[in-house]
């Protein structure tokens, strides 16, 4: 008897537990857009490449009125544990609530555990991509969606098997085609566009920059931001992206061939859109010597009266030098976090950032300091012009 009462106690316990989860995550109110979902798999590249993606596939998500599902961010922990891929929830480090000032989104893990079992079933799961991609696949007929890393991992991560493909050709995902996407695929016959890549373009359109506005950082990133800025960095601080590993310095040797052209991977942020006025992309701008490093640091240090300088990199620091430069006046600071978008964080919130053109991090960085009106310039290029989103005129 009393072991029933016991029992019976833990039972109501972990119902009102469950309901105050449900209720608290959101997951509770959540009902089935019959306007039909996107999901995809952020499968290119790493955060800044996965971040530029993003934007575009919700504005791409609102083109054709469908609920965005948010993807986790895939991190590569290759160099460390647990040497594997993560998919960290987009809500670890943003918020997902800002997003839905712009478009109907919902987290595809929320969409996983409370939408999908009823409404996209197993059996009943179509994968939709490019007819071109197949070629990938071992059948040569269906849609390569679990094949390789990050694909098998990402979709296994959030218990996915497909079953059925849908190939399109003919289209693409620019604002021509969205007319031709809503005819082909209704969301009656078509409810879940599930794709093995962003439907989006890579670097993010022009008119899709300041969508970053509805990017807003999580709650526990800027308390943890904030605390470092308060204990290591006085103000006036210039904030620095140093992309000079092993990979950039590749990278970058395509610029000497001349092949590359003025746009190459996020260039377009500096030099601008238009292929036909862009300006001429430096090597200097891809990968400062440590000349360049120096000379633009003490430029916005004396610019700004800057107290101290931060430095986020993938490999070295140079904070030796940096230091040397200021004699001991300025205070140069380098944390290198385990968790890479703390470096973003602060240096959006640095009173200068000297970014790399290039690179979709320092990207990532220039269009959130832009939203809020905060000044950047990058390597090679002091007075960079701004680049507006369309949604911001
Ligand atoms: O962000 P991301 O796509 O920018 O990839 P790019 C670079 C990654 O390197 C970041 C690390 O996501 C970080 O994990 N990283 C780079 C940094 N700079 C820093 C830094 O200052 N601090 C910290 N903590 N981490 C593209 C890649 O990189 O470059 C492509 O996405 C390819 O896969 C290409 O490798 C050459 O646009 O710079």
């Amino acid at each position: 008897m009393a072991l029933k009462a016991i029992g019976c106690k833990v039972y109501i316990v972990s119902l009102v537990w469950f309901v105050f989860l449900s209720l608290s995550s959101g997951a509770a109110e959540l009902e089935w857009d019959p306007n039909g979902y996107i999901l995809y798999c952020p499968c290119m590249g790493r955060f800044g490449n996965q971040a530029d993606h993003f934007l575009g596939s919700l504005a791409f998500a609102k083109a054709l009125n469908r609920t965005l599902a948010v993807p986790p961010w895939i991190i590569y922990r290759h160099h460390a544990p647990p040497y594997t891929n993560v998919h960290i929830p987009y809500g670890e480090y943003f918020q997902l609530e800002p997003l839905k000032q712009y478009h109907r989104v919902v987290s595809l893990e929320d969409f996983m555990d409370h939408l999908a079992p009823t409404h996209w079933p197993p059996g009943q799961r179509t994968a939709y991509c490019f007819e071109s991609a197949v070629q990938r696949s071992p059948d040569k007929k269906s849609c390569p969606m679990k094949e390789g890393n990050p694909f098998g991992p990402f979709w296994d991560h959030i218990g996915v098997d497909f079953d059925h493909s849908v190939l399109f050709g003919g289209l693409s995902f620019s604002s021509y085609h969205i007319p031709h996407w809503i005819k082909r695929f209704s969301s009656t016959e078509h409810p879940v566009l599930a794709m093995p890549g962003a439907p989006a373009q890579f670097p993010v359109l022009e008119e899709h920059v300041g969508l970053q506005r509805y990017v807003v950082w999580s709650e526990r990133l800027v308390e943890d931001g904030k605390k470092h800025i308060e204990t290591l960095l006085p103000r006036p601080f210039v904030g620095i992206h140093l992309r000079i590993g092993s990979d950039w310095q590749n990278a970058c040797k395509l610029l000497q061939s001349g092949d590359a052209g003025p746009h190459f991977m996020a260039s377009p942020q500096c030099v601008g859109y238009d292929r036909q006025t862009a300006l001429p992309l430096t090597i200097t701008m891809c990968l400062p010597d440590l000349t360049e490093i120096l000379r633009a640091v003490k430029l916005w240090v004396k610019k700004t009266k800057a107290q101290s300088v931060y430095i986020a990199t993938d490999s070295e620091s140079h904070s030796t030098d940096i230091e040397k430069v200021f004699k001991g006046k300025v205070k140069v600071v380098s944390v290198r976090p385990d968790v890479a978008q703390l470096d973003l964080y602060i240096l959006g919130q640095a009173d200068h950032f000297i970014g790399n053109c290039v690179s979709s991090f320092s990207a990532f960085v220039k269009r959130e300091r832009d939203v809020h009106g905060r000044p950047s310039s990058f390597f090679g290029m002091d007075y960079p012009g701004k680049i507006i989103g369309k949604d911001e005129l």
